[in-house]
């Protein structure tokens, strides 16, 4: 039943462009998806999988966070790239311990992510001893013992990191970030610090609370859906179901991007047959806004809603709630006011009727929600963008009240479940004195390492062991030759993975890979089926069964290898019952209970039919834990990020065909790129400005105040309905151009949207054959010293330029967003 993974590598000169897709889904994302399982894991596997995905005995889709329809679930409640996600998982390829001795990690680091993805399932725990050429097996309980020994033997547990990607189910999560605690460190870095943390950072100082306050079902009761800086039809399908529906109950759908997506302008529902055959628009308006232009545009919009409520007093300011359950609101009146619309209309590049258009529809609108990811989160002041829709919002009473309120559409299934669990390097004391409690164990108070800054510890000597729970620490993170010295200056690398990934070949002098279970596994303890629970993107609690059988009896439950860690690490006498929890998740979810805010009965609660959900007491209760008991109206200095001379702001985001750093495949369809990655997408005016034609390969060389150039070479120029000024290109092929301290003011999260490029034309040499120019983008990196100088801009942080306004800067006055 095993099967080998391809052996060819990406050939970028395959690559080819056709024009852009009208409408998203349809029959052939069904073709697509169903051709991806069966090459994956065949006829029967498929067939019993796909049965299962999202039902309500059956697996949580690996996918994305979108939550499932709370009442009639279809027979196949999952999208193409649901599809892609399991059918990953579930594959039926698997790396053997045969592989790693045919392989050695030297040329394992010459391949690339999509290659060393494609080759399946990992089987054995394997470990690299130090100068060692393979890696070779190692039973469990040795490779616990390593662990636990290195762990032992530092001189403060505050040089180990404990990074967590948010597939990580909540038992596990709960007790990983336990185990760390126990240990001694809260430094718990997760992917969120690189997603949705800006919206975490501004959500708790408006509103007291980091979560989304909408329901799936208040999409169906909506009248305006603002969708910005988000690419649904690709990363959140389902959602585009939402929208559809939303539509037919009267919504408009406004699009804010700068790239016309395809699944925000067209849908085809693939599970009617009317939405397969002609399918429906789902935004009604696309406003093509200037990369990081979206603060300006909230801003301009307030200034319009303040003159309509001028114009027709008592329409349009929520006088009631304002009054009544915010803080800050004259302060905000007045900087609002005060904004010049031209420099709305520069910084967004959109034209003053746009804007108008859109400030009559939120005028006169009733329910209103604002849903964002990434294009607003991964900006430099992406905070202080989130806190300036969040007012908007807040101005027209729109949070707590049915069919409106504010929608962080999150990535990773299990990444929002992961924070309520513990998952944070920063959880408040009330956390760690339930668990204190609780266990009887005395938690650090001291906050841990974020992701960037567990970056800057490896890079500076201040950390030595790296334990990743999922993820692929090395590929996701900013600054690929940066982060990969830090890696590999480590004593001990840890990977607890389902598939190989580059993070298992830049390595620390000792590294493991520790092989475990998938959603869609079977997990049998002591002879009991064992289910784990997951929350999804609005707050909602549901149980996750695994029903296939693993590739490998080697594979461990993520649970168990945290616990039998512990157990090497802490011994059988700890006050953590680490053997019970090992062999019945019940008792752990008994723990939840007992420890985490609003999971009281969680057993019995999680087994209800569609889960339960959590308390999000202003979407409630209109209550908000915040300093001022209140919701807060942000102040903040206007923000935007404007285009030097000869210089492009490129995004680095998402194809059609790749979960994260995970590549399924080689097709962009919806942009029209096949068939190859190594794309940057640009206006055809700047194309020609610079000196280029449609087809030309170019080398991307990012520019910063450290006078680094940051270099990745051999990329296609495509000409692409991009504003002008602004470049897309994927990640992760163009993480190594992303400074490590190029992040967003307060959140520390990596600014993945806005780096400052110049292009130079890519002169191919022998030694870097173009046919592996794919590869890794490490290998073609070279930081040297920058032969331009940087653009003249007069703030110190390239990329963003702050108009001087007399108001208060939320950077060096955060009490205006204080938490509770
Ligand atoms: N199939 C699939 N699903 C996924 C993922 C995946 O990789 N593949 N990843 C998961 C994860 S972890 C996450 S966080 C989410 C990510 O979901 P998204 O945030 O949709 O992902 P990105 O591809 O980063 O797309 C960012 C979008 O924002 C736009 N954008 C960029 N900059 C700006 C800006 O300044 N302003 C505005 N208004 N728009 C801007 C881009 O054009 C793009 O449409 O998806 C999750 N779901
Ligand atoms: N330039 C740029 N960089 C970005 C982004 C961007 O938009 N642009 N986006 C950022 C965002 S939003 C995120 S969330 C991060 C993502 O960062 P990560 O979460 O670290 O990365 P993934 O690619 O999702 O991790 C994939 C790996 O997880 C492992 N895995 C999969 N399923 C499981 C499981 O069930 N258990 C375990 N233990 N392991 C599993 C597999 O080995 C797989 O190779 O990247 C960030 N980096
Ligand atoms: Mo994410």
């Amino acid at each position: 039943m095993h099967r080998n993974g391809p052996t060819r590598d990406i050939d970028e000169s395959a690559l080819s462009v056709t024009a852009p897709k009208q409408r998203a889904a349809g029959v052939t994302a069904v073709a697509v998806a169903l051709k991806r399982s069966v090459e994956e894991m065949g006829v029967v596997r498929t067939a019993r999988t796909m049965a299962r995905l999202n039902q309500v005995h059956g697996f949580d889709c690996p996918g994305c966070a979108w939550p499932e329809p709370s009442g009639h679930r279809r027979p196949a409640e999952f999208c193409e790239n649901g599809a892609k996600a399991v059918a990953e998982e579930a594959t039926l390829r698997t790396v053997t311990p045969e592989f790693f001795a045919e392989h050695s990690v030297a040329e394992l680091a010459t391949r690339s992510g999509y290659w060393l993805g494609q080759q399946g399932r990992l089987t054995h725990p394997m470990v690299l001893r130090p100068g060692a050429t393979h890696y070779t097996p190692i039973a469990w309980d040795d490779a616990y013992r390593l662990i636990a020994d290195e762990l032992r033997g530092l001189d403060t547990p505050d040089r180990a990191l404990f990074y967590t990607s948010g597939r990580t189910a909540n038992e596990t999560a709960f007790l990983y970030q336990l185990l760390v605690r126990s240990y001694g460190t809260n430094n718990l870095p997760d992917c969120s610090n690189m997603c949705h943390e800006s919206s975490g950072t501004a959500l708790t100082g408006s509103i007291g609370i980091g979560k989304g306050s909408v329901t799936i079902d208040d999409f169906a009761a909506a009248d305006l859906i603002i969708v910005a800086g988000q690419n649904p039809g690709t990363n959140h399908p389902r959602m585009l179901s939402a929208l559809a529906g939303a539509k037919a109950a009267g919504a408009r759908v406004v699009a804010v991007n700068p790239l016309p997506e395809t699944g925000l302008l067209g849908f085809r529902d693939p599970q009617t047959v009317k939405g397969l055959t002609t399918g429906v628009d789902i935004a009604d308006d696309f406003l093509q806004i200037r990369l990081g232009g979206d603060m300006a545009l909230f801003r301009g919009l307030g200034k319009l809603l303040f003159e309509a409520e001028d114009r027709a007093p008592g329409t349009v300011v929520d006088r009631d709630f304002v009054d009544n359950h915010c803080a800050g609101s004259a302060d905000y009146e007045t900087q609002t006011r005060a904004v010049d619309m031209d420099t709305v209309i520069e910084a967004t590049g959109l034209s003053r009727t746009e804007i108008e258009r859109t400030a009559d529809l939120f005028a006169a609108a009733d329910r209103i929600i604002i849903c964002w990811a990434m294009g607003l989160t991964q900006q430099r002041h992406g905070v202080a963008t989130i806190e300036e829709a969040t007012n908007l919002l807040l101005l027209r009473g729109m949070i707590g009240k049915p069919g409106a309120g504010v929608c962080p559409v999150r990535g990773h299934s299990n990444v929002q479940g992961d924070r309520t669990m513990g998952i944070w390097e920063r959880m408040p004391d009330s956390f760690l004195d339930a668990i204190d409690r609780e266990f009887g164990i005395s938690s650090p108070r001291t906050h841990g390492h974020d992701t960037v800054a567990a970056i800057r510890a490896m890079r500076d000597g201040d950390a030595s062991v790296f334990v990743g729970m999922g993820g692929n620490f090395v590929s996701a993170t900013p600054d690929t030759e940066v982060t990969e010295a830090a890696l590999r200056s480590c004593a001990l690398t840890v990977q607890i993975s389902t598939k190989l990934n580059r993070s298992h070949v830049v390595h620390g002098r000792t590294a493991l890979i520790l092989p475990t279970l998938g959603r869609t596994d079977k997990d049998i303890r002591a002879g009991v089926r064992q289910q784990v629970s997951v929350e999804d993107s609005m707050s909602m609690v549901h149980l996750s069964t695994g029903r296939l059988d693993p590739v490998s009896e080697e594979l461990r439950s993520e649970v168990a290898i945290v616990c039998e860690l512990a157990l090497a690490l802490f011994g059988p006498d700890h006050q953590v019952p680490w053997a019970r929890f090992r062999d019945d998740y019940d008792t752990i979810r008994d723990a939840i209970a007992a420890v985490v805010p609003g999971c009281a009965d969680y057993n019995r609660r999680v087994r209800e039919r569609n889960g339960f959900v959590l308390p999000h007491p202003p979407r409630d209760a209109r209550e908000f834990r915040t300093g001022t008991g209140k919701a807060n109206f942000a102040l903040n200095e206007l923000s935007w990020v404007p285009v030097p001379p000869g210089r492009l702001i490129l995004q680095s985001l998402r194809s059609h065909d790749q979960y994260n750093t995970t590549i399924y495949g080689l097709d962009d369809r919806y942009r029209g790129v096949h068939g190859g990655r190594r794309v940057i997408l640009m206006n055809v005016a700047d194309i020609a400005e610079l000196g280029y034609a449609d087809g030309d390969l170019v080398d991307i060389v990012s520019e910063w105040t450290d006078g680094v150039a940051r270099r990745v070479q051999g990329f296609r120029v495509v000409a692409y309905p991009t504003p002008r000024g602004n470049a897309a290109a994927y990640y992760p092929e163009t993480n190594p151009l992303v400074p490590l301290d190029h992040v967003a003011a307060r959140s520390n999260t990596p600014v993945s949207k806005a780096v400052t490029i110049r292009l130079e034309p890519h002169t191919h040499t022998a030694a870097e054959p173009l046919a592996n120019t794919a590869a890794e983008p490490q290998a073609h990196t070279t930081a040297e010293p920058t032969t331009t100088a940087p653009h003249t801009d007069t703030t110190d942080q390239p990329g963003t330029h702050t108009t001087v306004e007399p108001q208060r800067n939320t950077a060096t006055a955060p009490d205006t967003a204080a938490t509770s």
